[in-house]
């Protein structure tokens, strides 16, 4: 590893300790005031690596502020990606599942999956878009790290905006359902509806949160591999959820996709 890589930066470290505890232990921090999204990044990544040494699998991407009311309030014109690994898979409903939670709240969402590498850095969005095979209804599952889920943007980014767990439905050809604009996807707590938006919520368009996405991916490097889901963001706002919920997200067209949260 170079010298002033990831791993060597002091700093990265302190704060990727910290996150990583606060996520294993489900006990929130102060906000630690990250200033800048190169920081930010870094010490995702440094998450990152934290969890692949306990033997999770890079799973995809997650998109986050996709929303303009949400961009409005947090001050920002660009969305956030964090990272998912293969823990954060809670697609298979395991009764059993337990994981360390601080205030998680669910999200109804589209997903994107990947069937080719895609480097960013040396291919333009359209080859991001013509990489996507599938598209599925998702439910994501976010859970701040910090007190009271006070932060900044730096913040968030380096606590891997919020991801903790989804879901997917099943895959559908993607070329065959341009343009997902249309389509309601509505959110269900233990069978009881919740909330509703359409897609369209989702930076006007799903495909549009793909170029914003490939946009960051390209910054910061990153190659997408093979079977690489990306959760383009959510249609509603997020809805407090708690341990053993059953959630759903669904479509007249998509389907459904559906998760519980786990117990302590
Ligand atoms: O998935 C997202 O919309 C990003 C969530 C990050 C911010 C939060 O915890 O509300
Ligand atoms: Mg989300």
């Amino acid at each position: 590893m170079e010298e002033g890589a990831v791993r060597g930066d002091a700093r990265v470290e302190d704060i990727a300790d910290r996150l990583d505890g606060a996520a294993v232990h489900g006990l929130a921090v102060e906000t630690l005031g990250v200033e800048t999204l190169e920081l930010a990044y870094q010490v995702q990544s440094a998450l990152i690596e934290r969890r692949l040494e306990r033997g999770e699998a890079h799973a995809g991407w997650k998109l986050g502020f996709t929303s303009a009311s949400k961009m409005r309030r947090m001050g920002v014109s660009q969305v956030i990606v964090g990272q998912l690994t293969s823990a954060m898979d809670w697609t298979a409903d395991e009764p059993g599942r337990q994981s360390a939670l601080i205030d998680p709240r669910a999200e109804p969402e589209v997903a994107f999956l990947v069937d080719r590498p895609v480097d960013c850095r040396q291919e333009p969005a359209t080859a991001l878009r013509s990489a996507v095979s599938g598209v599925a209804v998702a439910v994501e599952v976010i859970d701040s790290r910090y007190v009271d889920s006070k932060f900044g943007v730096g913040d968030v980014v380096a606590d891997n905006a919020s991801a903790v767990g989804f879901a997917v439905g099943p895959w559908l050809v993607a070329s065959e359902l341009s343009p997902l604009t249309d389509h309601e996807i509505e959110l269900f707590v233990n069978g009881q509806h919740i909330a509703a938006g359409l897609a369209s919520e989702i930076l006007g368009d799903p495909w549009a949160a793909l170029d914003a996405f490939h946009n960051v991916a390209r910054e910061q490097g990153w190659m997408l591999q093979v079977g690489d889901v990306v959760l383009a963001g959510a249609v509603t706002a997020a809805v407090e959820v708690g341990r053993g919920d059953l959630v759903s997200a669904r479509s007249n067209v998509l389907g459904t996709a559906q998760l519980r949260i786990p117990e302590p």
